[in-house]
């Protein structure tokens, strides 16, 4: 039915009035309001109360940074220092390089997992699933904070106060991976400024990844979809969970237990500890692979220092130092495992003296050793700096030192001065690889960390001299458009880049590199202890 020509005027009239009105509205809306504002029915109050808790939590923001400020002895270096000839200049050098690869992220990928320098778009991998669940985000916000980036990190805490993980995370993620960078990043910011909204959010995650460890031993699923409820193991795994994945639950899962006073968290972490020691080791090692069922099974005789077994052992001794040094039964099985693998798999290389641990498939041993497995050195020196009995800290120290020299010299025998991702002793070679698919460089960061521990007990130059061999190397090769990437082939004098940028370049390279150039007093040892994912933890006295 058509309308009268005096009604259609009516009706104009109407419509355009309340466009003004609309439009008029909006414009008086606080910034970045606007969303909510019109997605509420009652809007007058929402917009109030948001206005109200806007203020509110700005407030409470500036207190905390300022607490922050004064409590962390990190003085806000100005970024316009260039010269970097000493250890200020190269931390404030440092700093900056935080700053460019933040900006890139932000600029280009803020809320996705993380970026592609290059391409200057968003970048996912696997273990993340296929949700844009701001891996960067939350992996880099401590380290943000640590540095003095006070608007990033504001910026930071903005997204994450807003972060539902349930709502974002698709597919199938990684127990361990969610664990170590979304738990022990929250629990670390935490830790660091005392805003509870962060502890909130770690124990909202770790309770999303309860439903993995519903199995007949205890020991968790490797992958979960918090959407369907799905657990799983790795498809390639034939049904076994992975030593470094189901231990390093410990350090988070203990501590949010013990910051929260929930104790189902350290319930199902000692779970897994116990059945691992009730469990016949074979020669006094541990396995890489291990059944689900109860009593669990050991999988095929594989041993390394390097990946699917590396942080078991890393939190071993993290563990009894993290409980003030209470934890005996966690320091004694530490202590076994790696007298056991000293004496299985520990080597030194013919020509160049190079100390490394092999990797042993039951009887065959492969003269391998990893990047990953670098982290090792400073794990040592770390049990050295802590343990009582003289000789048995000076045993680990030099071992220790051994490490941090040999994977030096996997650094210093590339082309680009940065260490491939494995590398073999043979009767030709020696920490060197001559395996195309072993020569790329994803940013990892535990050579570096071994230095860093190595810097703190020993107070050696050379291990700050180093680092910064290694920050002008990445400015060289890995440095992009955007931000940092991987390369391809450290043997290249022109290396590709593989143009990602991984979370934990923040989480763990930038904030070795940026405190081993600070003095003691940031974050000291005997205060803090640092997860896999170099998220600081306080210590328990
Ligand atoms: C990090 O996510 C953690 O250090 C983990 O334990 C193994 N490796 C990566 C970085 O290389």
């Amino acid at each position: 039915m058509g309308l009268r020509s005096h009604e259609q005027l009516v009706v104009c009239v109407g419509v355009m009035f309340l466009l003004t009105v609309c439009i008029t509205a909006f414009f008086f809306l606080p910034s970045g309001g606007a969303d909510l504002y019109f997605r509420e029915e009652n809007s007058v109050h929402v917009r109030d109360t948001f206005i109200r808790n806007e203020a509110l939590r700005k407030k409470e923001q500036e207190e905390l940074l300022k607490k922050a400020e004064e409590a962390n002895p990190v003085p806000i270096p100005k970024p316009e220092i260039g010269a970097a000839d000493d250890a200020e200049g190269r931390r404030v050098f440092v700093k900056q390089m935080i700053k460019f690869a933040w900006d890139g992220y932000r600029k280009y990928a803020w809320g996705e997992n993380e970026l592609r320098p290059n391409s200057r778009s968003g970048h996912s991998s696997s273990i993340f699933g296929y949700g844009k669940t701001g891996a960067t985000i939350i992996d880099a916000i401590d380290t943000l904070f640590i540095v003095g980036l006070k608007e990033e990190y504001k910026e930071a805490r903005d997204w994450i106060s807003e972060f539902n993980f349930k709502d974002l995370a698709k597919g199938d993620l990684s127990v361990f991976e969610t664990n170590i960078r979304f738990t022990g990043g929250l629990l670390s910011a935490y830790a660091l400024t005392g805003d509870k909204m962060f502890l909130t959010k770690a124990e909202d995650v770790a309770t999303l990844l309860l439903p993995a460890f519903e199995t007949p031993s205890g020991i968790p699923y490797s992958l979960i979809d918090l959407q369907t409820g799905r657990v799983k193991t790795y498809s390639w795994a034939s049904g076994k969970a992975i030593l470094s994945e189901y231990g390093s639950i410990q350090l988070e899962f203990d501590y949010l237990s013990n910051l929260t006073g929930n104790p189902i968290f350290a319930q199902k972490s000692n779970k897994i500890r116990d059945v691992l020691t009730a469990m016949e080791k074979p020669e006094g090692l541990y396995p890489i692979y291990i059944s689900m069922d109860n009593p669990p099974r050991w999988g095929q005789h594989l041993f390394s220092m390097g990946a699917m077994a590396d942080s078991w052992y890393e939190y071993l001794l993290k563990q009894w130092i993290a409980t003030g040094k209470t934890d005996q039964r966690t320091k004694r099985e530490y202590e076994e495992a790696i007298f056991a693998m000293e004496k299985r798999m520990l080597y030194k290389s013919e020509q160049s003296n190079l100390w490394y641990f092999a990797k042993l498939n039951g009887n065959r041993v492969e003269h391998s050793f990893e990047h990953l497995a670098c982290f090792c050195g400073g794990m040592v020196v770390l049990h050295a700096m802590n343990e009582e009995n003289a000789t048995i800290a000076q045993h680990y120290m030099d071992l220790g030192k051994n490490i941090g020299h040999t994977c030096h010299e996997s650094y210093a025998r590339s082309t680009t001065g940065i260490g491939p991702e494995s590398f073999q002793f043979t009767s030709s070679i020696e920490a060197k690889t001559e395996r195309r698919q072993d020569s790329y460089y994803i940013l990892r960061p535990e050579v570096v960390e071994t230095w860093f521990y190595l810097w703190r007990a020993t107070k050696d130059e050379k291990y700050r001299q180093w680092a910064w061999d290694h920050v002008q190397n990445l400015e060289k090769y890995a440095k992009g458009n955007a931000g940092y990437s991987g390369i391809r082939n450290v043997y290249d004098s022109n290396p590709e880049q593989d143009d990602v940028q991984q979370s934990f370049l923040f989480a763990e390279l930038f904030k070795y590199l940026y405190l081993i150039f600070s003095d003691d007093d940031v974050l000291p040892l005997d205060q803090w202890v640092f997860n896999t994912e170099a998220h600081p933890f306080r210590i328990r006295h």
